[in-house]
């Protein structure tokens, strides 16, 4: 599966598996704990994870942590608008925007953001036609119940069988709303609304959600199963097996990594998707 996904700057080229860079501009972001709400000190990372290989940087301004509190719509958009028009001000990079509201997205796109990504699905009232509208790639994220409370008790008769599922209703649900299927990108949702088993069921059969048959984005960085499985590892060591991660999703399909640590995990795709190739 080749895709392009054209963007206003730029395209992006998935026929081969690239890192989406991580800009957390929350304060009570969980793995940052709010190191980037500083505009400047965002931008510096934004900078670094260009010049380490990015080749999109996802910018949040709303944390969805298990737990989080919801942001209202000006917190928001304080966050995020002027830290894309400093990026965008310097260089092409597609910009991607971590937001479910409606409001959100039209506002980044204006402001220079290239495409979606939504741990709603865009399930939000009146998302799915701003995204027919704006005609921007979106990425279509599978959760549980919400960041709230969606980690008290995750429950499934078959994870893999589920998500599968809910992908490809919210896929359905946008191609019939008029969003054109190769502007779409579907990801499982790893830690959203799942037991540390769940997300160990879908990383082994990640290769089912790729063969839904539209780009696969995964997001495994620092996440708490590395901590479940690495006994309690702290959040600030989990870089090798978020690593390993990586390595594993990219070597069952998958197209875009989102993670904090670009280097690292380019290294570790591009020997994964080298030995994917081998091997066909
Ligand atoms: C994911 C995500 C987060 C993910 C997509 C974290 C915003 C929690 N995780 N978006 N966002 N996929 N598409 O640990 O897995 O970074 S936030």
């Amino acid at each position: 599966m080749v895709s392009v996904f054209r963007s206003t700057h730029g395209d992006i080229d998935l026929s081969r598996p690239v890192v989406m860079g991580i800009l957390n501009v929350t304060p009570d972001s969980f793995s940052d704990g709010g190191r980037f709400v500083d505009k400047n000190i965002a931008l510096e990372q934004a900078r670094s994870m260009i010049a380490e290989g990015a080749a999109i940087i996802d910018i949040g301004g709303e944390s969805t942590r298990p737990g989080a509190q919801a942001v209202g719509l000006d917190e928001e958009l304080s966050r995020v608008i002027p830290l894309i028009e400093m990026i965008r001000a310097e260089s092409d990079i597609p910009i991607s925007i971590d937001t479910s509201k409606p409001e959100i997205m039209r506002a980044a796109v204006k402001a220079g953001a290239d495409m979606i990504n939504d741990v709603y699905a865009l399930r939000a009232e009146g998302a799915v036609e701003t995204i027919a509208m704006l005609d921007v790639p979106v990425c279509l994220m599978h959760m549980q119940g919400e960041p709230r409370t969606m980690q008290q008790a995750p429950l499934y008769d078959d994870v893999v069988g589920e998500v599968v599922e809910f992908l490809q209703a919210r896929l359905d649900a946008c191609v019939t709303a008029g969003i054109s299927p190769d502007r779409i990108l579907i990801d499982p949702g790893i830690g959203f609304g799942k037991s540390v088993a769940h997300n160990l069921a879908l990383m082994a059969r990640l290769s089912r959600i790729c063969d839904i048959g539209v780009p696969v984005l995964v997001g495994v960085s620092r996440k708490s199963m590395i901590g479940a499985i690495l006994d309690n590892r702290p959040t600030a060591e989990r870089l090798f097996g978020s690593v390993a991660l990586a390595a594993l999703a990219v070597s069952q399909g998958a197209s875009i990594i989102r993670a904090h640590d670009v280097r690292a995990t380019l290294d570790a795709i591009k020997l994964a998707y080298a030995v994917r190739q081998a091997g066909r």
